[in-house]
């Protein structure tokens, strides 16, 4: 294969790893682009499903290393996009295609503008991984991935080296409408995140107690609200998207979690904080979100947590592509 359609995945945290142990699985020879300077060659990396621990070599390049990358996977937190796309900018050239793979909204539209000129996809996992070690990921609950453009320039069709993806166990998936997509999303994170930051449990946990099942049906019937009011043909209930989450990652512990309990920035503002923005540019009032939002920027400045890169003020809303 050309080095040119190599996929290269920038980040090396949990769903940077699972997707760089999947595709290796698949026989590909995917590239794991880290920061760490000095760091190169074939690296061994775990892959934990159903307790079964396979070894994988993969190979691993720095930043500070010359190369070309036609394809990137960017597998960072939202709030530290900025940075991984300064850092990778060296390393595109004009046929060069990013994919972000973040939680929440509102940094896709920056990227676009921080990299103009360059292909770039949006993307929704909702694979539960975390990882057991520096270098074992465990892939806690198989969910898919979801690619496409913002614009739909290829009507619905996609790039060459997508097919790559074909044989391998993460179910990737092309979409002709992924704002529609990163909109469930956003909002099925945006009660499942902070409701399993604020009760500190599993996925899985989340509904043991009535009280909280209480609170997230409210969650989900205003985050309906606020889809159908970006969507008048919106149907979907997030209640019956959100428990299926909750069903397939039912082993995992929600990104924010992780990141709490790792002492790192979560993405609170880029879910929550997006959500009631845009909940307020519609002129809809969401008490629960506003309510959960509130308990959970409590804890985490309770807690000392280091405060994340806000997303960029004044971000439009994604409702004229939402609403193809
Ligand atoms: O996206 C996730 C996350 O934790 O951020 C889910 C799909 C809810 C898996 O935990």
């Amino acid at each position: 294969m050309m080095e040119q359609s190599d996929i290269h995945i920038l980040g090396a945290g949990s769903i940077g790893q699972l997707i760089a142990c999947h595709l290796a699985k698949a026989g590909l020879d995917p590239v794991l682009v880290v920061r760490q300077p000095g760091i190169c060659g074939r690296q061994d990396f775990c892959l934990v499903e159903e307790e079964i621990t396979r070894n994988f070599s993969i190979r691993v390049k720095s930043l500070e290393q010359s190369f070309r990358a036609r394809v990137v996977l960017v597998c960072v937190k939202a709030w530290q996009l900025r940075q991984a796309l300064d850092d990778i900018r060296p390393h595109l050239d004009e046929h060069s295609e990013v994919v972000l793979l973040q939680n929440g909204m509102g940094h896709q539209q920056s990227a676009s503008e921080q990299l103009p000129g360059t292909g770039i996809i949006s993307g929704s996992v909702t694979h539960g991984a975390w990882l057991s070690a520096e270098r074992q990921v465990v892939h806690a609950g198989h969910g898919t991935i979801m690619l496409g453009y913002r614009d739909n320039r290829l009507n619905g069709n996609f790039p060459p080296w997508f097919g790559q993806f074909e044989n391998t166990a993460l179910s990737v998936h092309w979409s002709g409408n992924i704002d529609r997509v990163l909109w469930r999303k956003l909002a099925i994170n945006a009660v499942v995140n902070p409701l399993t930051l604020l009760h500190q449990c599993k996925n899985g946990e989340l509904l043991d107690q009535p009280e909280v099942e209480k609170q997230f049906g409210h969650l989900c019937r205003e985050a309906d609200r606020l889809l159908a009011r970006l969507d008048y043909r919106w149907r979907e209930s997030i209640e019956t998207g959100a428990r299926e989450v909750l069903r397939i990652t039912a082993g995992n512990w929600s990104s924010m979690v992780q990141d709490y309990r790792a002492g790192k920035p979560t993405e609170l503002d880029y879910i929550n904080g997006y959500l009631l923005a845009e909940a307020g540019r519609q002129g809809l009032e969401l008490p629960n979100h506003e309510q959960l939002h509130r308990r959970a920027r409590q804890m985490l400045a309770d807690s000392g947590a280091r405060e994340a890169a806000k997303p960029a003020a004044g971000q439009g809303a994604f409702s004229s592509h939402f609403r193809k």
